[in-house]
Order: structure tokens, then C-alpha cells, then sequence
């Protein structure tokens, strides 16, 4: 009897060990397979305002840690640098004149695969949190709660599959707190997953929480060397645009100086200024967090009724340039920590190891240089992007990668990752071979842009371009026909247009052949410019009748 029951005691346990460790290399198996993804998306988010790309703004511990864990790309950059069209060349893997998602206005064609679809047929679970800014709800996610439109920094509303819900707090910690539950509760944890986690943070008109609004009004920060640029040696395109942080950033809604303040002093602000401040985040505001946000608002107005009477032009500007760093910064620094809170829980849930996680924004973003905020141009920092991704095992980490990858490769590289087959009209490279340090097999040596939100705001005029790692040749069209080249090494702030210089006709010649190259390989034409165009012009055709 005795010898019997510890006969199947031990039967048991080896059939236990067996089973367990069967199970457990089948977990294993499956798992290397299929990395989990995570993909981290701000909106506007400056590579400038990221530690691991420079010190001089901001400390970004949490975000830095996937370049010291990971790769760190620093030159990535977008196809069309405004927000949806970004979006939807991520999801499509397509460039913007191909996916139709020209500009924030245009519809997008639902019927077109994006990549999460893949996923969620390949049997990974899926979900999309946070900011889509797309005019649609999500395809292929098992769940998603998704900002409407812009969405609200202040107690945002979400959409969701089941209805509008609407959520007490500050929206970078609850698309937070949301992608936590869904990593922690609502997942089906036999699957790998895929989490697309997009932060509305820190997009105009950069509401930072009131613990941060306090902090970083306190803080002062240096001036990028072009704040004044005078838009010499460039084309008209540089100097028609309106978004200067002298005379487009507008004082109450961007700068949050009191309306009431404003009218003490018997100043002209832009009437759009009072009118969206008190529109947007500041009466969603509840009492007890005015009485934090309050105190704060006052010391802005109170130094705004102090200094601005007497303030050169040029003081003006460097303050207004303060106030604009302190919040986007103060937007920033809750990225930065809710970051950190996400990557605690993968380490403590034993996930870090099998997920690969990217940090990246919907394009860049002037922080004054040029004298400017907001994006759109082909101009460095808000052409290039953030790009920072970890994948441990996989990935050798702290290291550098200098290749010009783009967020049009996003799609094919993640779905490479999961070991999915990518569709085959997609139009990037999976940039698989650059994360694994097979840098022989990857060559690429130019990438293609296209803006088209002209007219509209900020009033960035139309161009297309070729970008190389040593030049930037663009055509501005539509009400101009200009042509800019940029030495990228001689000339990296971008202040000489150097087309018609003498000493750069080879080189013209050279860009102008590989330019033409590159819009038939991507199947982009004059064409396609001119259908577009005619889509804007029906579009003012349309306005024009509504107004008469
Ligand atoms: C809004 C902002 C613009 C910004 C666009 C696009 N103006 O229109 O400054 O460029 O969004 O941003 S605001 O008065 O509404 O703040 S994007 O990220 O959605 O492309
Ligand atoms: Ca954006």
C-alpha cells in the first residue's frame, strides 16, 4: 500500500515535471515566435524633447531607457509630417498619396488593410488606447478606448466599443491607467498581443497636469540658436507660414495668460485667443483641480500685467518661448513618468523579455527653432521623428542606429517581427535586418515627402521632396514653383538654400534624376498632385456656396 502510493506519488510528480516542462517549452517555443508588441505613440513629441536624444530640455529617464536597453534611431523620420496622414501610413504602410490620407481632412478608406487587422487574424490579441485621430474607429482590435477626434486633456471622453464614456483626470495618466488594466485584466493572456498605447500628449495647446503646470512655470530654458531667424536665404514658403511664436502663438489658448488679463493691459490679441481658451480645457476643469490649476494661472497673469508693457519685441518673444517650453515640457514629463509606469509592469509580470517595445511620435515639432512651433515642414525637427525600440535578446542594447528609416516601414517591421506575411503593395522595408545588426543587408540611401495641408492652417505650403543623408531637395508648388536644397552636414540648422548656387549644380542634377525615380517607384505624379489640388478647390467651391 505504502510502497504503492509513493510509487504513483512519484509517478505523479515526474509526469508533472514532464508535463510542466513540455508546457513550459511550448510556451517558450510559441512565445520566441511571437513577441508581444508594444507600440508607444505620442502625438508632436520633439526628438529634442527626449533625453536620449539631447540634454538641454528635459530629462526623460523612463523614455532613455529604451535607447540604453535598446536601439536608439536618429534618423527616422515620417512621410508627411501632420497627424492623421502619419497614422495612416503607419497602418497601412503606405505613402499618404497611396492610402488617400493626404491631410487631417480628407476621409480615409476603411475598406484598406491596416496592419493591426493582420495581427488579430494571425491570432494575436489587439488593442489601440489613447489617440487615433482618424474620423474611424479602429480596425482589428479586439478592444479599443479611443479619444474622439483631438480629445481633451482634462477629464477626456473616450469612445469605446460599447459607447461614450468619460473619465475624471488628466488624460496621460488615464490612457495610462486604461492600457494597464487591459495588460493586466482584460487581455486574453494565451495569446501574444499587440498594444497600440498613443498618448494625446503633448499636442497643442499643451495642458500639462496641474502637478507639472506648477513644477515647470518655475523653470527656465535655453533658447534654440534659430528663435529669431529672419527666413533670409530661403524661399517664400519659410516666410509665408504661420506659425511664429510671435504672431501665430496666440496668448490665452497657447501661452495661458487670463483672458481678464489681456484686457486689463488694452492689448489686441487675436479674438480666436480668448474665444478657444475658454472653449477648450479650461472650462472642463472641475473645482478641485482648479484649485491647483488656479494659483498657477494667476502668477502667468501676474508676471504677463508685470513685464510684457515694457518688453522689447524680441523679450516678447523669449517669453512667450518660456511659456510654451514650461507647459509642452511639463506635458512631456507626465509621457516620461506614465512611460516608466508601464515598463515597471512588464519587468514585474515577467514581460519584458518577449515584448518588443518602439517609442515613437506622429512626426516631430518645432520648440522654437525657426522662431517656431507646430510641424508640417520637411525641415529637421519635425520631418525626423522619435524612434527608440526595445527588444531584448534580439536587439543589442545602447546602441546608435544612423540609417534614414521611416514610419512607412512601421507596418512591414512588426509584422515581420510576429512572423506574418506583410501584403505586398505595402511600400516600406521591414527594418528587421537594422534591429538585429545586420546593417549589410539594408540599403537604402534617400526617402520621399510629401506635405499637401495647403491651404490650411499654419499655412504650410505644398512640397514634395528627396531626402539623403547629405541633402534635402524640395519642391514648393501649388501657388509657388520653388525649389530648396540644404547641405545637410555644412548647413544642419537649415538656413541656406543653396539651389541656385554654382557649386551645387552636380549635386541638383543628381537629386532632381533620383527625385524622379523615387515618385515613380511610389507611384506618386503630377498627376496625382494636380487630382488633389482639385480635391481642395471643390472642397473652397463647397464653402464658397454654403457661404452665399
Ligand atoms: C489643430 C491645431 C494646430 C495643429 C493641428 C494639427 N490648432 O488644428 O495647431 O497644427 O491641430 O495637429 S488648434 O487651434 O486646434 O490647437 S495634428 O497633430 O492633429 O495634426
Ligand atoms: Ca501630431
Amino acid at each position: 500500500m505504502r510502497n504503492r502510493s509513493t510509487l504513483s506519488v512519484l509517478a505523479a510528480l515526474v509526469l508533472s515535471i514532464l508535463t510542466f516542462s513540455a508546457c513550459d517549452t511550448k510556451k517558450e517555443e510559441v512565445s520566441k515566435a511571437r513577441p508581444n508588441i508594444l507600440f508607444i505613440m505620442s502625438d508632436d513629441h520633439a526628438y529634442q524633447a527626449i533625453s536620449a536624444y539631447s540634454d538641454q530640455l528635459i530629462n526623460t529617464p523612463h523614455i532613455d531607457r529604451l535607447a540604453k536597453e535598446g536601439m536608439l534611431f536618429t534618423n527616422a523620420c515620417v512621410t508627411n509630417s501632420i497627424c492623421a496622414p502619419s497614422r495612416a501610413t503607419i497602418l497601412t504602410g503606405k505613402h499618404t498619396h497611396i492610402n488617400g490620407k493626404i491631410d487631417n481632412i480628407m476621409p480615409f478608406d476603411t475598406t484598406q488593410i491596416t496592419f493591426p487587422q493582420l495581427f488579430q487574424a494571425a491570432g494575436y490579441e489587439t488593442a489601440m488606447y489613447g489617440k487615433l485621430h482618424f474620423g474611424n474607429k479602429p480596425k482589428g482590435v479586439d478592444d479599443f478606448m479611443i479619444l474622439p477626434g483631438q480629445g481633451n486633456y482634462i477629464n477626456p471622453k473616450f469612445l469605446t466599443a460599447e459607447g461614450d464614456t468619460t473619465i475624471t483626470g488628466y488624460t496621460t495618466d488615464i490612457i495610462t491607467d486604461l492600457t494597464l488594466d487591459w495588460l493586466d485584466r482584460k487581455r486574453d493572456k494565451e495569446k501574444p498581443f499587440l498594444m497600440m498605447y498613443l498618448h494625446k500628449a503633448p499636442h497643442r495647446a499643451w495642458w500639462p497636469s496641474p502637478e507639472k503646470f506648477k513644477a515647470f512655470s518655475q523653470r527656465s530654458f535655453p533658447e534654440p540658436e534659430t528663435l529669431f531667424d529672419d527666413y533670409e536665404n530661403r524661399g517664400r514658403a519659410a516666410k509665408e507660414a504661420e506659425m511664429t511664436i510671435s504672431d501665430h502663438m496666440l496668448m490665452s489658448y497657447d501661452t495661458k495668460v487670463l483672458p481678464e488679463a489681456i484686457t486689463a493691459l488694452n492689448i489686441d490679441d487675436n479674438p480666436r485667443s480668448a474665444r478657444l481658451f475658454k472653449r477648450n480645457e479650461y472650462p472642463r476643469i472641475n473645482e478641485a483641480q482648479m484649485a491647483l490649476y488656479q494659483p498657477v494661472l494667476d502668477s502667468i497673469a501676474n508676471d504677463f500685467k508685470a513685464r510684457w508693457p515694457t518688453m522689447t519685441d524680441k523679450e516678447k518673444r523669449s517669453w512667450k518661448y518660456q511659456r510654451y517650453m514650461q507647459d509642452y515640457l511639463g506635458c512631456i514629463s507626465s509621457v516620461d513618468d506614465n512611460v516608466g509606469r508601464v515598463l515597471d509592469y512588464l519587468d514585474e509580470n515577467g514581460l519584458a523579455e518577449n515584448t518588443i517595445v518602439i517609442y515613437t511620435s506622429d512626426q516631430g515639432f518645432y520648440l522654437g527653432e525657426h522662431g517656431w512651433f507646430d510641424k508640417r515642414f520637411i525641415y529637421d525637427e519635425s520631418f525626423k521623428t522619435p524612434l527608440l525600440i526595445r527588444w531584448p535578446n534580439k536587439i543589442t542594447a545602447g546602441t546608435t542606429n544612423e540609417e534614414m528609416v521611416q514610419n512607412l516601414d512601421f507596418a512591414q517591421t512588426f509584422l515581420e517581427a510576429a512572423g506574418i506575411e506583410a501584403p505586398s503593395d505595402m511600400q516600406g522595408e521591414s527594418i528587421m535586418p537594422l534591429l538585429l545588426g545586420n546593417q549589410e543587408e539594408w540599403d537604402r540611401e534617400a526617402v520621399y515627402y510629401h506635405y499637401y495641408e495647403y491651404p490650411g492652417a499654419h499655412m504650410v505650403k505644398r512640397h514634395y521632396a528627396i531626402v539623403t543623408r547629405e541633402y534635402k531637395l524640395a519642391h514648393f508648388y501649388y501657388d509657388v514653383d520653388e525649389w530648396e536644397l540644404y547641405d545637410r552636414n555644412k548647413d544642419p540648422q537649415e538656413m541656406r538654400n543653396v539651389y541656385g548656387d554654382p557649386a551645387y549644380a552636380e549635386v541638383v542634377t543628381k537629386l532632381h534624376k533620383e527625385l524622379a525615380a523615387l515618385r515613380v517607384k511610389y507611384q506618386d505624379s503630377p498627376d496625382l498632385d494636380q487630382q488633389y489640388i482639385d480635391i481642395y478647390e471643390e472642397r473652397r467651391r463647397k464653402r464658397e456656396r454654403r457661404k452665399n
